[in-house]
């Protein structure tokens, strides 16, 4: 086996590569882009190599330099991971040149798979089945016009460089053709640089399923069974699983014998994938080729017991395939969910940041120690730590979240389990959306196609809810333990009750919003722990305990509830039965006048009228402790220390009336 190889790659691959490298005893190289310096994959690896500045273009893409890392780090081999140089037939030829493995399939075989075209012809020769088309070299627009005509509508046109559905046009009827081609050739030339289009049967509501394969230098080729990723966004895949629902025993032997042929046909070596449409009565046709190890190849380890990256090193070492195909076992269901930082809300914008809270639910890590195994029910492929950064460099996955469970039911109630725990704080993640999707009657019942999302819009972006009182009160319960915490720290006479007195009653009003509106409860001190709760009129008792940072426990009126508040500045982060609520607090300490600049005066933010003085002449106070309330606008507002310091003077009694700017005592920091 190999004794040490560099990984080209960084984020969640890089880190996976590296663990099943250090099973085997083989130590690794880093490499990484100024941007990634802390990043986890670097202190994954025994050594690491900077490489450039952040863009991809300038370090991750840059096939030379990493070559010559490889050799001065005495690297025998260079693992590509997925993306940047993993699907390009140059690298891997440089890297034979230089004398060193390329940990994926020969330069020839990429190469036959990247053109549509060609990739069909080829497949068309070893009798993968292809959806009724033309993917030959003529391409004049009546003959190609006569030729969709013979397939009959609609049709699809594709860039026969093209990928991702870049470069596609469904045409409904003849008389559109035309139009449709010189569009689709305009797009083709301005993206790919090439504008040969192919002609194809246009399959309406189909599904994406894509076959495991893997080859060997000695011939061998087996299949590892199927994954179903129809569930897609703009040719990004969300969800992906395996088995595929409905599978039979016979599709799925048909599907891996032509995914077999379609590896043979190419003199294939490594791990593959090859893509398929399915119609919704199982027939399928050959769609592309992809020529590393996939995002999504978790799925296939969970029912296979098999580690993928050992077998991708084992066959780049010139070993055998450890299994053959009669000894594959399909073993229960998986789910793979992608959690990215991103905005479903604003059209999936990506969220730039950094993971400022990050609680992930707990995993039985997969064991890769035999082949065959069962596998953990949930497994978490990340390549970020909590406090790392979501940078505009790359691309914004925080992690895969694979589920496992003896049957689809069983994968699935994990799956939703596991993305109720996930708690991140810092960045807008797609958390929400994956359990609306998951829950939702197309998924649940895998009535899958390509275009599920899309269809299914309206459930997978509901309204805006108002915040529900149990979310105020986790909000609220949190600030009242922080606050009652603070003041015993620092000895705050107001320490033992963290009320404010008013006609005989200890209250105060805290103001919440958040994207559907205004909150605003009262908080009603009775006793030790115990408190009323006014919201809208409404009267609620409530009582709450806290343990360490986060975890409370509440009773608000007869529920005893659960849940974690994680408080970022003013910004409460309420998670609670597997929801993220955020809530941004109106802190009366952001109105405690104009102090810290104008030398110790504290002044009205608005005219009103002073409801309690809370402290006396002469009182030395710690920043942040309440000085006095107004009431203005029917809202109370809290006058708080801006710094520690002293009392000189109170200016004002209980129910004077102050106005806008006025000071209302003499304080002095220090
Ligand atoms: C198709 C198709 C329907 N009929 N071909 C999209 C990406 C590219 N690799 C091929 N794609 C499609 N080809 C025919 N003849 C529908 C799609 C398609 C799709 C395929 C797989 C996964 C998601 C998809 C989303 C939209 C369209």
């Amino acid at each position: 086996m190999f004794s040490k190889i560099l990984i080209a790659n960084r984020g969640e691959i890089a880190c996976r590569v590296a663990e099943t490298a250090r099973k085997l005893g083989i130590k690794t190289v880093a490499v990484y882009s100024e941007a990634d310096a802390q990043a986890k994959h670097v202190a994954a690896c025994d050594e690491a190599v900077l490489i450039g500045p952040a863009p991809a273009k300038e370090s991750y893409l840059l096939g030379d330099k990493i070559i010559a890392v490889a050799l001065a780090t005495g690297a025998q081999a260079i693992h590509p991971g997925y993306g940047f140089l993993s699907e390009n037939a140059g690298f891997a030829e440089a890297c034979a040149r230089a004398g060193l493995v390329f940990i994926g399939p020969p330069a020839s075989a990429i190469h036959a798979m990247g053109s549509k075209s060609a990739a069909k012809a080829l497949m068309e020769k070893a009798k993968v089945p292809l959806v009724p088309g033309y993917h030959g070299d003529n391409q004049e627009a009546d003959f190609l016009q006569q030729e969709a005509d013979r397939i009959s509508y609609p049709v699809l046109l594709k860039a026969s460089a093209g990928g991702g559905g870049k470069g596609m046009r469904i045409v409904e009827k003849s008389e559109d053709f035309k139009a449709a081609l010189a569009s689709c050739k305009r797009e083709a030339i301005n993206s790919f640089g090439d504008d040969k289009v192919l002609v194809e049967r246009y399959l309406t509501r189909p599904r994406h399923i894509e076959i495991q394969v893997f080859a060997d230098s000695h011939g061998e080729c087996v299949y590892l069974f199927e994954r179903d990723c129809s569930v897609q966004r703009r040719h990004q895949k969300v969800l992906e699983e395996a088995p595929a629902p409905g599978m039979s025993e016979e599709r799925r032997r048909a599907m891996g014998e032509a995914a077999v042929a379609a590896a043979k046909a190419v003199g294939y070596v490594g791990a593959g994938t090859v893509e398929f449409i399915a119609n919704q009565d199982g027939s399928f046709y050959f769609m592309e080729m992809n020529t590393r190890l996939q995002v999504e190849h978790p799925v296939t380890e969970m029912i296979t017991g098999l580690d993928l990256v050992e077998w991708q090193l084992r066959v780049a070492f010139g070993e055998h395939l450890p299994l053959r195909q009669e000894q594959l076992q399909l073993n229960g269901h998986a789910i793979e969910a992608r959690i990215y930082a991103e905005n479903p809300e604003k059209g999936f914008l990506p969220s730039i940041g950094t993971l400022r809270y990050l609680h992930t639910p707990p995993a039985v890590h997969f064991r890769v120690d035999s082949h065959v195994q069962t596998p953990a029910a949930v497994r978490i492929d990340s390549g970020v730590r909590e406090g790392d950064a979501i940078s505009p460099f790359y691309d914004p996955m925080i992690a895969k979240l694979i589920v496992w469970g003896k049957d689809r039911d069983a994968a699935l109630a994990n799956m939703a389990a596991a993305l109720a725990q996930y708690r991140i704080v810092g960045l807008a993640t797609n958390i929400g959306f994956l359990q609306r999707l998951i829950a939702g009657q197309a998924f649940s019942a895998a009535d899958l196609d390509t275009g599920l999302i899309e269809r299914n819009h309206d459930a997978l972006f509901p309204a805006l809810q108002p915040a529900s009182t149990a979310t105020l009160a986790m909000a609220a319960s949190l600030l009242l333990s922080q606050e009652a915490e603070r003041v015993v720290e620092t000895n705050n006479p107001w320490a033992h009750t963290s009320g404010w007195r008013m006609n005989g009653s200890l209250l105060r009003t805290l103001q919440f919003a958040d994207e559907a509106g205004v909150y605003q409860v009262r908080i009603e001190y009775r006793s030790e722990r115990q408190w009323v709760l006014h919201r809208d009129g409404v009267l609620h008792t409530l009582r709450f305990d806290r343990q360490g940072e986060t975890d409370l426990r509440i009773t608000l009126d007869d529920s005893a509830l659960a849940g974690n508040v994680v408080r970022d500045g003013d910004a409460f982060h309420v998670f609670q039965q597997g929801r993220h609520a955020v809530l941004t607090w109106d802190d009366p300490l952001a109105h405690a006048g104009h102090s810290e600049s104008e030398g110790g005066r504290l002044t009205a933010p608005m005219p009103g009228k002073i409801v309690a003085v809370l402290v006396e002449k002469g009182h030395s106070v710690t920043k942040g402790a309440p000085l006095l309330i107004m009431e203005a606008m029917k809202m109370e507002h809290t006058i708080a220390a801006p710094a520690d310091g002293v009392i000189d003077e109170l200016l004002y009694l209980v129910g004077d009336q102050v106005t806008e700017g006025a000071q209302l005592l003499a304080f002095t920091p220090g």
